[in-house]
């Protein structure tokens, strides 16, 4: 488990292995290392410096910690936590179902295929909805027998946005979209999923045990212990695709924001 210099890209950068990497940055290694840390494949965990770092985790279910500094965190394919660490830091899920911490400072929040959890902490953060993802439908016939009332399919969102403050958190929408091609409504997870959530979370054993690891706790997402997520359903207008969930927000305060609040994003 060694990181190894590469210097045949434009930039100087270091390689992990295939295997499972578990490395602390060093402030030289990110200084002298512009190119950034790439994990390649494995589980691999890795510590960002005090300084801006640029991690890449490569295939696998990566654990990516920025620490200090204003940090740019790549989990590519497949299960990844991101935590930004205070600082202002960009973190790109990757395809897979990712969950994106921001911490202290003004961080952007990017998921991609796979339903992303999202919270920013403190600061001003932007959440991203990738509009070319909306709508995509999971079958759940498959569970029907041990889950009975649940619906044949559902949609899945985007991303789930944990700790939405509206004072001055953003929405940030790709494909061009502004506040005006949106729709908002109120979410209710026993209305739309025909079950308690307290009956599902046993089921959810690997889940659980990532959001405990990323500090989100089951009484975030549903603070009134009722076993029903609460909050609103953002949908894009023309389509009525879902995009994704604000968590224990109303709808007429997310609805109310000026539309200042959301931006475009291109990546
Ligand atoms: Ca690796
Ligand atoms: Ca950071
Ligand atoms: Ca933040």
């Amino acid at each position: 488990m060694v990181l190894t210099p590469d210097f045949s890209a434009p930039l100087p950068r270091l390689l992990g292995t295939n295997g499972d990497d578990n490395e602390i940055i060093t402030v030289q290694q990110a200084n002298d290392f512009p190119g950034g840390i790439l994990a390649l494949s494995g589980n691999d965990t890795i510590n960002g410096s005090s300084v801006n770092d640029l991690i890449f985790g490569g295939r696998g279910e990566d654990d990516l910690l920025g620490n200090d500094g204003n940090d740019s965190l790549f989990g590519n394919k497949d299960t990844d936590f991101l935590d930004g660490g205070s600082g202002d830091d960009i973190l790109f899920g990757g395809k897979g179902t990712d969950i994106l911490v921001g911490g202290e400072g003004n961080d952007t929040l990017i998921g991609d295929a796979g339903v992303d959890i999202y919270q920013g902490g403190l600061g001003s953060d932007v959440y991203v909805f990738r509009t070319e993802l909306a709508g995509i439908e999971q079958d759940l016939g498959g569970v029907l027998s041990i889950l009975p009332g649940i619906p044949n399919s559902i949609e899945l969102p985007n991303a789930v946005i944990t700790d939405f403050n509206s004072a001055e958190d953003i929405i940030g929408l790709t494909g061009g979209l502004t506040k005006a091609d949106l729709t908002f409504e109120d979410f209710n997870s026993f209305e739309e999923f025909g079950i308690n959530t307290n009956l599902v979370l046993p089921l959810l054993n690997d889940e659980l045990e990532l959001l405990a690891k990323t500090g989100i706790s089951v009484q975030d997402l549903d603070p009134n212990n009722d076993g029903i997520l609460e909050g609103t359903a953002i949908r894009i207008g023309s389509t009525n695709q879902l995009l994704g969930y604000v968590l224990n927000t109303e709808f007429s305060e997310v609805a109310a924001l000026p539309e200042s609040q959301f931006i475009s994003v291109d990546f």
